[in-house]
């Protein structure tokens, strides 16, 4: 369950990077950071029975995680390893407490008004005391092993600032230790872009206006709307990220046990945060499926705080995604345009329980399943 009553934390403040010639720091955006609890790692749903379970690894970020996570890893770590290979000072953290260098916990900053935010994310700083230094913040998780080529990589993740310092990392994979100092995590899930040279002069909105590292540009390049708003709260316009959901397919590791790594690895950019982590089957759905959809996965099912949706149709599509309770209420809804393959997450922690049914529209098919709220 969530706490409540955020506004009774210390406050905590994070210095803004504005885009303006000089780059000066200027408005201080005020949040806050709730006490600590335990790492959610939920696993097993059904673990009493011989199946795998449908899901091996879940982690919202409702709680700081990072009392139970390892800061150095050994090599073979059971649990999650919070690692700062950098170890320079960041800037992003004014205020009382000494600014944490590796990942640490905090309110979504994907809002104007992060202390109206209900959800927590893990976040790293990668606007560095010393510019010249490349930020290398390890998030590893426990180690986890594969049933089978059904299970996916599911996550979403955003950049504070866009196009200028957008922050980019890598999701790697190592199949023996969990230490990167050894060179094991030698596998590229995903790569997102960071900026490596800003716009002439600084501040443009225009993606094109400037230079990234080769990857994925939030927001498919800060195309689709969903996931950013312009910010004008701190003087020069911005595009600030949301949350954006992503996933990969783990099959090529069926049958093995592997770490896998988000590593913010940003030079002189800003705030990268990872939230909702969750490795889990995924397998075409056996809804009523129609015509042009090739697929409609809702996972996990059942589900407790957090559902992704992802889907495939044979064309590219404008649609919408629609859940309704037993009664015909609808609870989400969402839509999209040419989109081909899609995938889109609802928090779900404020629905009742029960069973849902969740459809989705396109102007040549349609595909039903059912969620399972628990
Ligand atoms: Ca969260
Ligand atoms: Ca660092
Ligand atoms: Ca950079």
């Amino acid at each position: 369950m969530r706490i409540s009553g955020r506004g009774a934390c210390a406050p905590r403040y994070f210095g803004s990077r504005t885009q303006t010639f000089s780059d000066t720091k200027s408005t201080a955006m005020k949040t806050c950071v709730i006490a600590l609890f335990t790492l959610i790692t939920v696993s097993a749903l059904n673990a009493q029975s011989l199946a795998a379970p449908d899901t091996l690894i879940a982690e919202y970020f409702e709680t700081d995680p990072t009392p139970l996570m390892a800061l150095i890893p050994s090599g073979d770590d059971q649990i999650w390893v919070n690692y700062d290979a950098d170890g320079v000072s960041s800037l992003c953290l004014e205020g009382p407490a000494p600014a944490p260098s590796g990942w640490l916990w905090d309110a979504d900053l994907g809002s104007l008004d992060p202390q109206q935010s209900d959800n927590n994310a893990f976040t790293s700083c990668s606007y560095l005391t010393d510019p010249d230094v490349r930020n290398s913040n390890w998030l590893i998780t426990k180690p986890v092993s594969i049933p089978d080529t059904s299970y996916h990589l599911y996550w979403r993740s955003l950049s504070f600032y866009g196009p200028g310092f957008l922050d980019g990392y890598k999701v790697l994979v190592s199949k023996t230790s969990n230490d990167p100092a050894m060179n094991v995590f030698t596998d590229t899930l995903f790569v997102a872009a960071e900026m490596i040279q800003n716009s002439v002069p600084p501040g443009s909105l225009n993606v094109e206006d400037y230079v990234f590292s080769p990857g994925y540009i939030h927001a498919n390049g800060f195309t689709d709307a969903d996931y950013f708003f312009v910010d004008n709260s701190q003087g020069p316009p911005f595009l600030h990220g949301k949350f954006e959901p992503h996933e990969v397919s783990l099959a090529a590791y069926a049958g093995q046990t592997i770490y896998i790594a988000f590593l913010h690895d940003s030079q002189d950019d800003f705030i990268l945060q990872i939230d909702d982590i969750l490795v889990s089957k995924s397998e075409m759905s056996p809804a009523t499926t129609l015509e042009n959809v090739l697929y409609f996965n809702v996972l996990p099912n059942p589900v407790r705080d957090n559902v992704y949706f992802s889907w495939k149709t044979l064309t590219a599509e404008n649609g919408q995604l629609v859940v309704q309770d037993q009664a015909g209420k609808i609870v989400a809804r969402q839509s999209f345009s040419s989109r081909q393959e899609g995938l889109i997450f609802f928090e779900t922690s404020q629905w009742a329980q029960g069973v849902y049914i969740c459809t989705l529209e396109t102007t040549t098919g349609r595909a039903t399943t059912k969620l399972i709220k628990f």
